[in-house]
């Protein structure tokens, strides 16, 4: 069996690179108004991955692409209301440019997936991490005001996949945020750019549970100690003991991810801790035990 690394490398379409090697793993293009927007992208371990070649951020601004003295990007709402919309034209070139280079990174025939920004879009989550963490190549469209003229993504639709993504039910004034937290979640899953491997196993939404709370050294601080089970050694326990923190935090803080747990998947010690803070197993799921329909 190859190692995961040399499979994603197949599944790219590319030659497998001697180790050590500077091998980009993942180009992203980022289209905005605000380029300057994306500079934290030059620090900490995406700006150490981009130096040591895995990957490849090219950032655009989109006005390069209008043609008045203004540099206009956006007008009034079609059919009217509040705002003012972003218009199609300085997108259409702009992602005409992305689409040219990238493919004489890439190859003539190289497609990139179109990540859209926008509280209207499908709910980021760690699974859509993953997959898109698989891409060779991701374009980035940062709208701002009240979105992009739909044209943009219809047309971008016929040359590429187009993904709108949220990351969450608020609202932010442009996509260049929610595109930051979007490409760190992604590059960081690839092989190379986290320092520690095993850091990506343990924690929160790998297995629909949270994060277990963690502790460091001094063992006593403003008359507070380290729970003694992390102290004693014991192993076994305290394997338990982070296993029941996640079930209690995960029951505490979302109940919604409780609810979607499979209860074939958790033993009888996580059932009795979920029963415990009012979880009960009902079908393929929970249900708080309170909750029962009267018969
Ligand atoms: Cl992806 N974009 C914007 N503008 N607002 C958001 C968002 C995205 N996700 C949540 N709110």
């Amino acid at each position: 069996m190859s190692d995961p690394d040399s499979r994603g490398a197949e599944k790219r379409g590319r030659q497998e690179a001697p180790p050590g090697a500077r091998t980009n793993q993942l180009r992203v293009d980022l289209i905005s108004i605000f380029p300057e927007y994306f500079a934290p992208l030059e620090l900490s371990l995406i700006g150490r991955a981009r130096r040591a070649g895995l990957i490849d951020v090219a950032v655009h601004d989109l006005r390069d692409f209008t043609h008045d003295r203004h540099r206009t990007v956006d007008d009034a709402p079609a059919g009217g209301g509040a705002g003012m919309v972003m218009r199609p034209e300085p997108w259409g070139e702009a992602l005409d440019a992305v689409l040219a280079g990238g493919r004489r990174m890439l190859g003539p025939d190289a497609v990139p997936t179109l990540i859209v920004p926008t509280p209207s879009g499908h709910l980021f989550t760690q699974n859509l991490a993953a997959a898109l963490a698989a891409e060779p190549w991701l374009a980035f469209a940062c709208g701002r005001y009240e979105g992009i003229d739909e044209r943009v993504l219809d047309e971008s639709a016929a040359h590429m996949p187009v993904l709108p993504v949220s990351l969450g039910d608020y609202v932010l004034n442009g996509g260049e945020a929610a595109a930051l937290a979007v490409v760190e979640a992604i590059t960081r899953l690839l092989p190379g750019v986290l320092g520690n491997a095993d850091s990506l196993t343990e924690e929160s939404h790998t297995d629909g549970l949270l994060e277990y709370p963690v502790y460091t050294k001094p063992a006593a601080w403003r008359d507070r100690d380290v729970p003694a089970v992390l102290m004693s050694g014991h192993h076994a326990q305290i394997r338990r003991w982070r296993r029941d923190q996640r079930l209690r935090r995960t029951a505490e803080r979302r109940p919604d991810l409780v609810q979607r747990l499979d209860p074939a998947t958790l033993d009888a010690a996580d059932l009795a801790v979920l029963a415990e803070v009012g979880w009960v197993p009902d079908g393929a799921g929970f249900r708080r035990a309170e909750q029962r329909v009267a018969d």
